[in-house]
């Protein structure tokens, strides 16, 4: 007998799977009335979940867990699995087990979803049947199917860490900085489940500009500097341009990509490099990112109303994320009010509020890190507001020109259903 834990859009896609497999299975979710509660019931009326607080005779027969990622490891209901020495897998190794086309796992700290999507778009755009998946939202189990060509995933650090066998043709870790620490014991063990990614590839995309990422010789690299190598993808700048590179090759102007900041460029990077390890034609992956104007809610540019622009940062869900959305526009404007705040994730802020400091003109505090906030701003003016409208309507008002930004490096979860809400409310509020 298998156990589900979680009854989230993972745990359905597992539901689904095993019932059309015929593998006999029950269902756990730790909150008495999970959101997905009235669906599953309907989906699968003849199967009854186990809902409330976990007890251990749910273990009792079970042979093996499929568990979804936001089940963290230092639940009951793992630590009492693992004393029994029942095996506990994620969705993405149930996945791997029968995927039979090729698959590329991305991850990283930030930039994952940007990078699984456009390499996506440039898999369809070469003719090839993909099919896009992971944590970027479509779970991977719903992705099988046998006309698949190819499968692009993007893999959380929660699903390497419940996955022991992975089969990935290529896969890259993006970057590693700190996020998600409340589930980790420390920033090491963090990087460690990012890392872990490698030991499943048999083609390695690494990121010169990570320190934390051992480099292999067999690799291809990318990063900001001139390529070494001729399979490797860089930059170069040359007369106050500067050009994506392979190896020496020229493969075009930055400034003809549509997405902005220098982070997006090492994302470009990683795509190139996996697009080339999969064989997609240079022209098509050129034509793409030419075209690729980003994701909602990352970088995303909203309005220019009466010398205001508003760019929605949303998906920010970290200090590092916020501040490279800051570097991305301090050199092109003057006057940046930031909003800012939600729930903070036990990380350091310190780089993001010197940031500020320095360069940002005020601050709007949203969320339950608000005051937490104010006391790491000194120099930047700061001001609290209780809803997103309020918040934008501040930010407005202090300037006459200059961007208003959202990048909470918070988690939304204090105000809103989740990123998505978020950046909605605020496009909501600039747009009426
Ligand atoms: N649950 C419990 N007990 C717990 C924790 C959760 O019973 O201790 C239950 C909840 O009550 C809920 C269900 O588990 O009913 C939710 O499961 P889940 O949190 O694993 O979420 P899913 O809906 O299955 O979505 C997951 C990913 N969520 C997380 O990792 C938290 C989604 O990534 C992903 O898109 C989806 O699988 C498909 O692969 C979201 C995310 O926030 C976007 N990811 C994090 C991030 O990007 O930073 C890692
Ligand atoms: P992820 O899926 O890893 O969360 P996204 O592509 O959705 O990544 O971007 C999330 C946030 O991180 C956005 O706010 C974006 O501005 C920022 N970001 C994107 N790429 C990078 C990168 N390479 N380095 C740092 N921050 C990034």
């Amino acid at each position: 007998m298998k156990l589900v834990l979680g009854l989230g859009v993972t745990g359905f896609s597992i539901a689904r799977f095993l019932l059309q497999h015929k593998v006999a299975f029950k269902v756990a979710d730790s909150r008495q009335t999970p959101k997905l509660l009235s669906e599953f019931l309907s989906e699968f009326p003849l199967i009854k979940p186990f809902l409330g607080d976990w007890d251990e005779s749910l273990l009792e027969e079970v042979d093996e867990i499929f568990i979804s990622p936001g089940v963290a490891q230092q639940e009951t209901i793992v630590i009492w699995a693992l004393e029994k020495g029942i095996n506990i897998v994620s969705d993405i190794e149930l996945f791997s087990r029968y995927a039979l086309a090729p698959v590329i796992g991305i991850t990283g700290s930030n930039g994952k979803s940007t990078v699984t999507q456009l390499l996506g778009d440039m898999a369809k755009a070469s003719g090839k049947k993909v099919a896009v998946g992971g944590n970027i939202g479509i779970p991977a189990l719903d992705c099988l199917q046998d006309e698949v060509e190819l499968y692009i995933l993007e893999l959380s650090s929660y699903q390497l860490d419940y996955s022991k066998k992975l089969n990935l043709y290529a896969g890259v870790v993006l970057n590693i900085t700190p996020d998600h620490l409340d589930r980790y014991d420390s920033f090491e063990h963090y990087a460690a489940s990012k890392l872990s990614l490698y030991q499943y590839c048999q083609h390695l995309v690494i990121n010169l500009d990570e320190p934390l990422i051992p480099q292999k010789t067999s690799a291809i690299h990318f990063g900001i500097n001139m390529p070494k190598q001729d399979q490797d993808f860089g930059t170069v700048t040359c007369h106050g341009s500067c050009y994506f590179l392979k190896g020496d090759e020229v493969l075009m102007d930055v400034d003809e990509m549509q997405l902005i900041g220098e982070h997006n460029v090492a994302n470009i990077l990683a795509v190139l490099a996996l697009g080339d390890q999969i064989g997609i034609d240079m022209s098509i992956m050129i034509d793409c990112i030419k075209t690729f104007k980003g994701l909602e809610h990352r970088l995303e540019w909203v309005s220019d109303k009466k010398g205001i622009v508003f760019y929605n940062d949303s998906k920010a869900t970290n200090a590092s994320a916020s501040v490279t959305a800051l570097k991305a526009l301090i050199n092109k404007h003057e006057n940046i009010v930031l909003i800012a705040g939600g729930m903070a994730k036990d990380e350091d802020y310190t780089e993001l509020f010197k940031l500020i400091d320095q360069d940002v003109f005020g601050v709007v505090l949203i969320g339950q890190s608000a005051t937490d906030f104010e006391h790491g701003i000194h120099i930047a003016k700061t001001i609290h507001a209780q809803n997103m409208n309020e918040a934008v309507s501040l930010a407005k008002g202090m300037i006459n020109n200059g961007v208003v930004l959202l990048s909470p490096a918070c988690a939304s979860f204090d105000m809103f259903d989740n990123f998505e809400h978020r950046g909605l409310e605020f496009k909501r509020a600039i747009l009426g």
